[in-house]
């Protein structure tokens, strides 16, 4: 078999560049090893950038997300036990974020692929990429008792951070930067009203909570964990207890509990592989960085790198160029970096930490105080927040 552009995953990433590059007239087929089932089995991210908003348009699969995502245009802040809501619209003269969950972008965007006839290899097993270095890329990958072999121009590995893709390139070619964070997320999804019309992110003594949702009938709610816990150890009842001590009076008047539609326990780190590109192989998405959720960020940095490397691979196919492709690396580390950044400061201001300690805890008590009282600072936040612009090529 034959395309222009190999993507290797059908995660967000991978498909939303096959999309992307369908509309540009540009052949792609996706390999991916699990069933598509399994894939939208994942509970993950629930807050959209403008930016991706306006890629998904251009991927012609908006129409859903603007019909039933909720336009947000601020987040509350809890710390010593009062709520302070950040004017995010305000303070960014009118940029808000789109509260739908990844579980849908992801239907979408399978939906469309499948309108639009596109070949998709799902239960794709031992995945090999080939000859990346040179001109002839290839991909090899086992279904139905045989090797099949995938010519191409171009690799884009969309396989997220456990994936093939950066495995695949020499260590000596790639630099990695990592922190790991010393607790997990432990996520709750459940069909009950949200406690607030907004996400409510708190700083308590007993450690990070985040009241989120996915509609108004459907609640997404997290709270911080110790690194070796593990869910099997929490029941319906001891999350809403433990999440019932980390609100305020209001939130816990207001809290609707019910059983559990998921329940799972995320870690936290911060990661990223420098650079993003190995001869014809494009890293995008988890493959080349990792951001701890609290930013809202993973899925937003994923449809980034995609927004360019679809614009390079159209230059390519159009003009014959590759001055685009020669410059997407740069151009996805400088944004994935300020994303990296934000989404450490807002953990490392919101968490309790072994080594916080009285004294850190009064400086992120006098951080919080800052925020919601210096329109400066509320400012940084929020255009971190609701995502900063796209540079262009
Ligand atoms: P993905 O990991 O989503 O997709 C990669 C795909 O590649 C998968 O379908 C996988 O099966 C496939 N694959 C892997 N190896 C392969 C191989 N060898 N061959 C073929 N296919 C292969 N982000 C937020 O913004 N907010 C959140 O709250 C949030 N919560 C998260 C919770 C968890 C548990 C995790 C793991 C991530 C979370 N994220 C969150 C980040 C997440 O949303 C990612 O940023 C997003 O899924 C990135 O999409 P992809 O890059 O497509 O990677
Ligand atoms: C979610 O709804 O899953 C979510 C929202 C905001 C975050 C992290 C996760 O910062």
């Amino acid at each position: 078999m034959r395309t222009q552009v190999a993507i290797i995953g059908a995660g967000p990433a991978g498909l939303l560049l096959g999309q992307l590059l369908h509309v540009a007239g540009i052949d792609n087929v996706i390999v991916e090893r699990q069933t598509g089932d399994y894939v939208l089995g994942r509970i993950r991210a629930g807050v959209l950038e403008q930016v991706t908003m306006d890629l998904l348009k251009k991927a012609g699969v908006d129409a859903r997300a603007h019909a039933e995502g909720l336009p947000h245009h601020g987040i509350e802040l809890l710390f010593q036990g009062q709520r302070h809501r950040i004017d995010m619209h305000a303070h960014t003269h009118g940029r808000q974020v789109m509260v739908y969950g990844q579980t849908e972008v992801t239907r979408d965007l399978m939906e469309a692929r499948a309108a639009a006839g596109l070949t998709t290899i799902y239960g794709a097993a031992n995945v090999s990429l080939h000859d990346f270095d040179g001109e002839r890329p290839r991909v090899r990958y086992e279904k139905d008792g045989a090797t099949h072999e995938l010519e191409c121009d171009f690799i884009a590995g969309c396989d997220g951070y456990h994936g093939v893709s950066r495995a695949s390139v020499p260590a000596s070619a790639v630099k990695l930067y990592e922190k790991v964070y010393p607790f997990g997320w432990l996520g709750m999804l459940a069909d009950v009203p949200p406690v607030s019309d907004e996400l409510i992110y708190c700083n308590t003594p007993r450690g990070f909570a985040l009241c989120s949702m996915r509609s108004r009938t459907r609640s997404r709610y997290y709270v911080q964990v110790p690194v070796e816990e593990k869910v099997e150890n929490w029941s319906d009842d001891a999350f809403w207890n433990e999440l019932r001590l980390r609100l305020d009076p209001e939130g816990r008047e207001r809290l609707v509990t019910g059983p559990a539609l998921e329940k799972s326990i995320a870690p936290l780190r911060s990661f990223v592989a420098e650079p993003m590109r190995f001869g014809r192989l494009f890293l995008a998405g988890d493959a080349a960085h990792i951001v701890p959720p609290t930013g809202a960020k993973g899925l937003n940095l994923a449809a980034s790198d995609v927004g360019y490397l679809y614009q390079a691979l159209e230059r390519f196919y159009g003009e014959r160029s590759s001055s685009a492709l020669d410059r997407y690396s740069d151009l996805c580390l400088r944004r994935i970096w300020k994303a990296e950044r934000f989404s450490w400061w807002f953990t490392s201001l919101m968490h309790r930490f072994p080594d916080t300690g009285d004294f850190g805890q009064k400086i992120q008590e006098a951080e919080l105080d800052y925020l919601v009282h210096s329109p400066a600072a509320a400012t940084s936040l929020s255009e971190n927040y609701v995502g900063l612009p796209l540079e262009s090529f």
